[in-house]
């Protein structure tokens, strides 16, 4: 007898051809997968033939400013510059208490649309790490149904103040799971290197992940995610780093931009585009023609790098709008990044799932498998592209083996006449 039994499903398996079949569940692990498994179960889903994916991934998220937006004012112009004042406001009053409360209404709001994996940056700028204090107790409070990375992210600078570096290093100390930097943010250049150097030193130290805000302008003299490249071939790390955002690379010369790539290549490192909110805060001191904002997602993917998307923001002062749900996001991404070619699209999914998991180092325990945890999602859709193209509701969630929750698609009535 199963614990859970989904019967005729289209399961987007591991090498990402669709089979029909059923999927049963035992203790909180797939334990098997074939066209049709005899027996009974404790609960059994007719699935409808619709598509079974694993979970999204959220690789990019900021949830300690989620839902903040308007707060204590609206960005007006728009730009990261401004988004960072307005923050450095709001995070003066923040509580355990009012982090928390965002942190896991946005964390719902994102499970229930089929998100079970997110790594999300937290401020570590001020003394009191009231917002990291914050997420390392929803970390625990969520284990059961969604797996959360903490990234110590210094928004104001790694050496934005004196204690600044020294916060970072706390905030390893007190469990957070990655390293976090802004490079083109520091007040000159070679801070922004020594930057990148330290927290490759600290991610040894603590044998942590890397994850980097690099490059986030449209200025293409921005030139850290080649420090990041360095740092990364000489330490070995490779795929233990991520470089979030680096949209100046989209505003480099292609004679510089090919080299690079050459270099990147060499690296496995990850890269992390955010469409919704790049395509919002850059191009901003253009006028026309007005820049996209965005890294080189298409030709780092031809490359064969690892490229996932991310949703960065839930209605903060970066960006006032987002529901959490990543096929906005991989929707955005593929028209930004003109990814409208089937294998293209299809792409752009596996951002938003499988590629996001390799970001995150989670592999081994993502994927709809027999053996592995039985994290996966329904879809009201037939295939990635039918997902994408309407957005479709995720109808079920299923995390470690138990049903988290469940949507109905909207079905509308039609009461006009009947054109023929
Ligand atoms: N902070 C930052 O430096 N960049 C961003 N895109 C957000 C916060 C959302
Ligand atoms: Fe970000």
């Amino acid at each position: 007898m199963y614990d859970l039994l989904l019967r005729h499903c289209r399961l987007l398996q591991t090498d990402q051809t669709i089979a029909e079949v059923d999927i049963a569940v035992e203790q909180g692990k797939i334990s098997a997968i074939a066209p049709h498994l005899p027996g009974n179960a404790k609960i059994t889903l007719d699935i409808h033939k619709h598509l079974v994916s694993p979970p999204f991934v959220e690789s990019h998220l900021h949830l300690d400013s989620a839902l903040t937006a308007g707060e204590p004012r609206w960005n007006q112009s728009g730009t990261l510059f401004e988004g960072i004042e307005i923050w450095r406001e709001r995070k003066q009053n923040l509580s355990l208490e009012d982090v928390k409360q965002r942190a896991i209404a946005t964390l719902k709001q994102q499970a229930t649309q089929g998100v079970l994996f997110v790594r999300s940056h937290v401020d570590v700028s001020e003394a009191s790490l009231t917002a990291l204090q914050a997420l390392l107790e929803i970390r625990e409070a969520v284990k059961s149904w969604i797996t959360l990375q903490i990234v110590a992210f210094p928004q104001d600078g790694f050496y934005g103040s004196s204690q600044t570096e020294i916060l970072v290093e706390k905030a390893l100390d007190l469990g957070a799971d990655v390293v976090g930097g802004i490079p083109h943010y520091e007040l000159t250049r070679e801070d922004g290197v020594n930057s990148v150097h330290q927290i490759f030193a600290l991610a040894q130290k603590y044998d942590r992940l890397i994850d980097i805000h690099c490059d986030e302008i449209d200025d293409e003299q921005s030139r850290f995610l080649e420090v990041v490249a360095a740092c990364a071939i000489r330490s070995g790390l490779g795929s233990r780093v991520s470089a979030s955002h680096t949209t100046a690379f989209g505003s480099y010369n292609n004679a510089y931009a090919t080299k690079l790539m050459g270099f990147l290549q060499r690296t496995q490192i990850n890269f992390i585009a955010n469409p919704l909110i790049n395509i919002t805060l850059q191009g901003r001191t253009d006028t026309y023609p007005k820049r996209r904002g965005i890294t080189r997602v298409k030709e780092l993917w031809q490359q064969g790098l690892n490229v996932s998307f991310g949703h960065d923001c839930v209605q903060d002062p970066w960006y006032s709008f987002g529901r959490g749900n990543m096929l906005d996001v991989a929707f955005m991404g593929l028209h930004v990044c003109q990814m409208t070619g089937i294998a293209e699209i299809d792409a752009c999914y596996d951002m938003i799932t499988r590629n996001g998991a390799k970001t995150l180092n989670v592999e081994a325990e993502y994927g709809v498998e027999i053996g592995k945890p039985a994290n996966l999602i329904v879809l009201d859709a037939k295939d990635r592209y039918d997902a994408i193209c309407r957005r479709s509701t995720v109808c079920y969630v299923i995390a470690q083996g138990k049903l988290l929750a469940r949507t109905e698609a909207p079905r509308p009535h039609w009461y006009g006449t009947a054109v023929c």
